[in-house]
């Protein structure tokens, strides 16, 4: 058994849960009205209610204690210390140096003077964009941009300037995109005109095969379609790490936005790989999603532990995960412009604390993240809320809503609330067997067709949902929210004693492909491999 697993605060919270796992949730809240008062906060116009899970004050007292024996205080402070807490990169983790609003430090240097020049090479940027000063080969506007990137290059942008909609310009089009699949590429080239178009490779590495390839075809497509290698400048710009390839690749470094080795990929939308969506939105919304982020970076670092949003997240999550044995998180904004969202989670969560070793290099013996998941409501509702109601797995989920819409159809604003607000409490409270009886027998139902019906209409309910209820989805508030995911992302590791800022599954997926791939387009027969890999290589090369 690990340290952690024996250790005070975590054998109390397993004889703490072997108490409540028998008190139903509808049981908790009958007894207390006062419940949603208690196991409720509020940070600006956000609100995060996590009443629904099975807690109460001894809980609260007890996950509290775990963070403390966890050092949590400590840890925060390390972050914003800029201490090089990813350590197998021996890097620092300071996206909150990305939106500061005072010195940040890191090996002695103040990082956010450095940050404020890049922003402003952004703000200048956009503005030639907007108002058509930065111009194609042909003398025209920029009317289209296309963001060549992938993983922690892409998901943040995307889901962003998704999300963000209602704030675009109306004189630009960003499109995204990501995959190798050249399918990707030129279908999303085939509506565009070279003359108009801007694209950003974005590559904190400069080195991933799949954005080096799309942004080789870009640039082939360009010059193929009226462009020219005199023109490329004012048509392709970088973000990266990397000055060194960015020049190879043949873009102008006067036309490379920086960022740095302690900004990490699924952290970077607050940094120059936040371009697109800076264009999409304009460089004010862009820096009032940074000022959002940094309320809440604020809030997180000042706060007491048992107001402070993200370690009331992190620790709930805690709880399901390792004491109620829960696998997965379902992410369900309802809001079809978040509808990126759980994707964006997915990666932040999935990698950052996908890790099965402790710090000191020990194989864990408990959970670390779980499978993260989930789609926009309502239309997830009519698709997998079956096994959310009657199914057999251990879940949790996040339900995020807006209380104003952007649109121009409010009526249908509190239809898509009442959805939310239906499905939460009918997870929680469930419908016992006397409840659905009572509900077929007045139907005038025979009594043996009322027994047979029975126990297909009976939800056991008792599952635990977080909501988080937000006033309006504005660069601000959408700032907040990621921030409070990010760091509660943080605390989970903190507790679980993992690295939460590297990512070496992805960099073997990077090594792989390349291997393989010059066996896929040679004639030799494959090398060295097992059976399965042998066989399906040759099955391609005489399909092909
Ligand atoms: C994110 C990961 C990963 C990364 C991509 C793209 O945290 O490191 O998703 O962002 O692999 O990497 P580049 O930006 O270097 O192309």
């Amino acid at each position: 058994m690990s340290v952690l697993t024996r250790s005070p605060a975590w054998l109390a919270l397993q004889a703490h849960q072997k108490k409540i796992a028998n008190r139903p949730l509808r049981a908790l809240f009958d007894e207390d009205p006062q419940r949603f008062d208690k196991f409720s906060l509020q940070f600006r116009d956000l609100l995060l209610d996590y009443s629904k899970h099975p807690v109460e004050q001894a809980t609260i007292h007890l996950l509290l204690a775990l963070a403390k024996q966890q050092k949590l205080a400590d840890w925060l402070s390390r972050m914003a210390n800029g201490e090089k807490i990813n350590f197998t990169e021996n890097r620092a983790a300071l996206h909150i140096a990305l939106r500061a609003n005072s010195p940040v430090f890191t090996d002695g240097v103040d990082v956010t003077q450095e940050v404020e020049r890049v922003l402003q090479q952004i703000g200048h940027f956009v503005e030639k964009v907007h108002n058509g000063t930065h111009r194609g080969y042909s003398g025209q506007s920029i009317t289209d941009v296309v963001n060549i990137g992938i993983g922690g290059s892409d998901l943040g942008p995307v889901m962003v300037t998704e999300a963000l909609k209602p704030y675009h310009v109306p004189q630009l089009r960003v499109h995204f995109v990501s995959n190798i699949d050249g399918a990707h590429l030129a279908g999303t080239l085939q509506h565009l005109d070279p003359a108009t178009t801007l694209f950003i490779i974005a590559s904190k590495t400069f080195t991933t095969q799949e954005t080096l390839t799309n942004a080789h075809s870009a640039r082939k497509w360009f010059l193929a379609n009226g462009g020219s290698e005199s023109s490329i400048a004012a048509h392709f710009v970088a973000v990266s790490t990397n000055r060194d390839a960015v020049i190879q690749f043949g873009i102008d470094p006067a036309n490379m936005f920086a960022f740095w080795d302690w900004v990490g990929g699924r952290y970077s939308l607050w940094s120059a790989i936040g371009l697109p969506i800076a264009l999409a939105v304009g460089m004010e919304h862009f820096r009032s999603l940074l000022a959002g982020a940094q309320t809440m970076d604020h809030h997180f670092l000042t706060t007491p532990f048992e107001q402070n949003l993200p370690v009331m997240l992190g620790l709930i999550s805690i709880w399901q995960i390792n004491f109620f044995h829960v696998t997965s998180q379902a992410i369900l904004p309802y809001d079809q412009s978040m509808h990126r969202f759980p994707a964006y989670l997915q990666q932040l969560e999935m990698e950052s604390n996908g890790k099965r070793v402790n710090r000191n290099g020990e194989t864990v013996d408990y959970s670390t993240g779980v499978v993260i998941w989930g789609e926009s409501g309502t239309n997830g509702q009519h698709a997998f809320y079956q096994l959310l109601h009657q199914g057999t797995q251990k879940f949790t989920a996040d339900f995020l809503a807006p209380c104003q819409c952007h649109h121009s159809l409010p009526e249908h604003h509190p239809i898509l609330l009442a959805n939310f607000l239906a499905q939460t409490e009918a997870l929680m409270r469930g419908k016992t067997e006397q409840e659905v009886r009572t509900e077929l027998l007045n139907q005038h139902l025979p009594a043996d067709e009322v027994g047979r019906l029975l126990p297909h209409r009976v939800f056991p309910g008792n599952q635990a949902t977080t909501s988080i209820l937000f006033r309006k989805l504005d660069p601000a508030t959408l700032g907040q929210l990621i921030a409070l995911y990010e760091h509660k992302v943080f605390v989970q590791s903190v507790i679980w004693e993992i690295n939460p800022f590297d990512q070496w599954g992805v960099e073997l997926g990077k090594q792989l492909a390349g291997k393989i791939l010059s066996e896929l387009v040679s004639d030799q027969p494959p090398a060295q491999h097992d059976a399965s890999t042998r066989g399906l290589i040759n099955f391609y090369k005489t399909q092909r």
